[in-house]
């Protein structure tokens, strides 16, 4: 049985929405924030990190995966969901941009967008810290052109073309995470469109409701 160690918004999102979209039986673990359950010794012998997610798959034989990092997880729910069609074969130039798109996203604009709402891990004064979050939110706009440029290009409607996949999942919950900025994803020509559509899927909803999120939801 796969299991998704997750807490509502955070980066736990994009596997909990490739899941969803998998349509894979699969039982969702809140990591409980609020008493630091990330921190505690159970959890850190799954990610010694202590950030969420962690994906468990436990097998019937007794052997077990424990995998940390969003972007690996939502690589293997695909891998292993070949059928389903949420990542181009491996090998082809579909499956290059892939890899292009999943590590672009998570270390420029996901690690902007950690240091935006994290800003006092850090510098030292609330001055420092408020001066950080105003340049990783204009840093972030600027990545935020980017992937709207990439929409652009080709066309859509998603971010690898014709087929929506784990790259829009992912996008999803980075778009969403900027729905606080003077400049929102929602905001730019081609992502306001896109996250409709990708509002609009059944997985999505599903997703939003099971992580009691409010509106507004990007
Ligand atoms: N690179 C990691 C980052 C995960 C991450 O930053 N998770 C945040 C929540 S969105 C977290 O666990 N924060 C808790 C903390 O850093 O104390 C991934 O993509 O899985």
């Amino acid at each position: 049985m796969l299991q998704l160690h997750y807490h509502p918004s955070n980066a736990s999102m994009a596997p909990h929405l490739v899941l969803v979209e998998l349509g894979v039986p699969f039982e969702l673990k809140l990591v409980d924030r609020d008493r630091r359950a990330h921190h505690a010794p159970e959890y850190l012998r799954l990610n010694p990190n202590g950030q969420i997610p962690v994906l468990v798959d436990a097998r019937d034989d007794g052997s077990e995966l424990v995998l940390y990092e969003a972007a690996a997880i939502c690589l293997h729910l695909a891998d292993t969901h070949a059928d389903a069609g949420l990542a181009p074969p491996p090998g082809s130039d579909a499956r290059a941009m892939l890899y292009k798109w999943l590590t672009w996203m998570t270390n420029t604009l996901q690690a902007t967008l950690l240091l935006y709402f994290y800003p006092e891990r850090w510098v030292d004064t609330p001055e420092a810290a408020a001066q950080l979050k105003a340049h990783a939110e204009a840093k972030a706009g600027t990545l935020l052109d980017q992937l709207d440029a990439e929409l652009a290009r080709h066309g859509g409607p998603w971010l690898l073309g014709e087929r929506y996949g784990i790259a829009d999942a992912y996008a999803f919950m980075l778009c969403r995470w900027t729905r606080g900025f003077a400049r929102p994803a929602r905001s730019l020509p081609q992502l306001g469109p896109y996250l409709q559509r990708l509002l609009a899927r059944p997985a999505t909803r599903r997703v939003l409701a099971r992580e009691a999120l409010p509106q507004p939801w990007v």
